[in-house]
């Protein structure tokens, strides 16, 4: 989806060059080091969280990739840390995955855990993952530059009625053909059936 976004800019681009060859488009889907590139673009900064921040927006986002033949004027400069004193993120962790400012540990990172990681839960303890079982976003919850986040208002990233309507016990109950038709065009279908169905009954072990 965001990927067609991003091709659309090139083909505004191209409607000025004329065609060009070797163009790529990745949006979480290449070994780029995207968050640094970002930094370099000056699009924001890295928080004590791990995530690219900007100032004004929060971190609720995708970064996107344009790879282009052609060099381009530098826009933006690099942008230092603005955490200052905040360490609400590290506070929130309720794994410990983040271990010190700018430092995770992925094994220990709910949203690795949930979406990643494809042995068994076991060895964990349910309650640190608060509910969460796909993914998690509590350190971005907690960043006080989310309070200038807004909601995303793209027609296509919207829950759809049968997403809102399930409860707890439908989630408890979720069989293969309910998880197909809810998750069909989704990215939770990294997790796949079997990985969210273990993630669901592994926090239901809290109660
Ligand atoms: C692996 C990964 C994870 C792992 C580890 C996360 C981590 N913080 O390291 C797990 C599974 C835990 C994870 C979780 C999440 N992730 Co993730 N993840 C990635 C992924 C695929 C690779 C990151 C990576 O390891 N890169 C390799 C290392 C070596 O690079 P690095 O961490 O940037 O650090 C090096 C560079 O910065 C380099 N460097 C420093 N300065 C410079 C300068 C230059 C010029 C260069 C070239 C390099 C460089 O040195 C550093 C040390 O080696 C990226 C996508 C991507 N391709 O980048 C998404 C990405 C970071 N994830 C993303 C998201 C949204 C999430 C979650 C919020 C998902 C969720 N809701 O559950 C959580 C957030 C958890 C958290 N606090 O980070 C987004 C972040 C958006 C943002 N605003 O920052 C990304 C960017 C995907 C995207 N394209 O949008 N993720």
């Amino acid at each position: 989806m965001l990927k067609n976004k991003i091709r659309l800019l090139l083909e505004r681009i191209e409607s000025q060059t004329g065609k060009l060859e070797n163009t790529r488009v990745f949006v979480d889907s290449a070994p780029v080091l995207d968050r640094a590139w970002a930094v370099r673009c000056g699009l924001g900064f890295i928080g004590k969280n791990t995530t690219l921040i900007q100032p004004k927006k929060g971190s609720f986002f995708f970064i996107g990739h344009l790879f282009l033949p052609i060099e381009l004027e530098e826009t933006g400069k690099p942008m230092a840390n603005r955490c200052g004193r905040c360490t609400k993120c590290i506070d929130a962790c309720p794994t410990g995955a983040l271990e010190a400012p700018f430092h995770i540990d992925a094994r220990k990172c709910i949203s690795y855990l949930t979406i990643e990681y494809k042995g068994c839960l076991e060895g964990n303890d349910p309650k640190t993952f608060k509910g969460w079982m796909y993914g998690c976003d509590i350190c971005q919850d907690v960043c006080p530059y989310n309070k200038f986040s807004l909601p995303n208002v793209e027609p296509k990233f919207q829950p759809s009625e049968q997403l809102l309507a399930m409860r707890e016990n439908d989630w408890k109950n979720l069989t293969k053909a309910d998880f197909d038709v809810l998750f069909k065009h989704s990215a939770m279908q990294r997790a796949g059936y079997e990985g969210l169905k273990r993630n669901i009954d592994f926090i239901a072990e809290e109660n």
